[in-house]
């Protein structure tokens, strides 16, 4: 008798034991709680991930924003990420003076490539809200980087520029012509940059895409290119498809609904080891407010016709990858 009770404890532990849940490493959002961090853009290199982020920071008496530098971190899995510090500031670019907002890395010609707007310190080239948007240089995406253009390429004195000249997006197409997109306050721009990264080559034309509010975000998957954007303000992140980088754009729908704490949500989309994220931010981390934000991550998924399927938010974030 005293055997079989002590068979049946022994299988009732294995049962135990055999019934945990194996244990998930996830991300967890938002992914940072200190620093605050805003506005991410993401590339992939050698294997590796990396975040590109704004900063926002606390300083008493002051609710909106307040930025001036750029963090760079990356991960190899998902879940164990490194931060590598602050890697860009407004005082690397003579020509700005305050207004560190979203930026955009990107690699070409075995460079990286990070466009900011900033607003510029010449007051005789402000007409409207005075940003200009200029490009900083390194040979690794950790840098160190430096001013590439001295002189922001897009200012308020550009013709068919817009009055909040921020968020650029620069996106290499296959045959080699680079094209960067900006834009703020519902209006949208596009412009093709000279093989040197650093001058537009050709007029700026108009984005034409349903609910265009700002931030745009251009990627490929098959033949088809995705354009989204920040869409309305509040934002919810919304987005349209087309088979030519420039368009015409036809309207899809919403990638990621609009965020309860937090006007604004910045995405960028990528591709990571065989699975689809959407970065974005909320104001999560911070008691000060909707303008004090910090980076997440979610799964993105598209159905069997292409279209991306609403992003479902989580406090988990993702899972960790190989
Ligand atoms: O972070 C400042 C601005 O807020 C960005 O440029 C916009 O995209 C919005 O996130």
């Amino acid at each position: 008798m005293k055997q079989f009770v002590v068979l049946l404890a022994l299988a009732a532990g294995l049962f135990t034991i055999a019934c945990q849940p194996t244990k998930v490493e996830t991300s967890g959002n938002p992914l940072f709680d200190d620093p605050l961090t805003a506005d991410p853009c993401v590339l992939v290199y050698n294997d590796t991930l990396y975040l590109f982020t704004g900063s926002d920071e606390t300083v008493p008496g002051e609710e909106g924003f307040v930025m001036k530098k750029w963090y760079v971190f990356s991960t190899p899995d998902m879940v164990n990420w490194t931060n590598h510090g602050v890697k860009l500031t407004v005082e690397d670019f003579d020509w700005a003076s305050h207004a560190a907002f979203a930026g955009h890395c990107v690699e070409n010609h075995g460079k990286f490539w990070w466009y900011v707007p900033m607003v510029v310190k010449d007051t005789t080239t402000i007409v409207h809200e005075g940003f200009g948007i200029g490009v900083a240089v390194a040979d690794h995406p950790l840098g160190p980087y430096k001013d590439a253009s001295g002189k922001p390429i897009i200012c308020d004195t550009t013709t068919n520029s817009v009055v909040l000249n921020i968020d650029p997006a620069v996106y290499v197409d296959d045959d080699g012509q680079v094209y960067m997109y900006w834009g703020s306050w519902n209006e949208g721009r596009y412009v093709k940059l000279n093989d040197n990264m650093i001058e537009t080559d050709g007029p700026v034309e108009t984005v034409e895409a349903t609910n265009f509010f700002e931030a745009p975000w251009i990627h490929k998957k098959g033949d088809t290119y995705y354009l989204s954007y920040a869409a309305h303000y509040p934002s919810t992140t919304e987005y349209s498809t087309s088979k030519s980088v420039t368009g015409p754009w036809e309207y899809q729908g919403v990638i990621n609904d609009t965020i309860q704490n937090s006007p604004t949500n910045h995405q960028a989309i990528v591709t990571f080891k065989g699975q689809d994220y959407l970065f974005y931010h909320n104001a999560g981390s911070s008691t000060g407010g909707p303008f004090r934000r910090s980076v997440c991550v979610d799964k993105l998924e598209y159905d069997a016709n292409g279209k991306i399927m609403e992003v479902v938010r989580t406090k988990t974030g993702v899972a960790e990858v190989k």
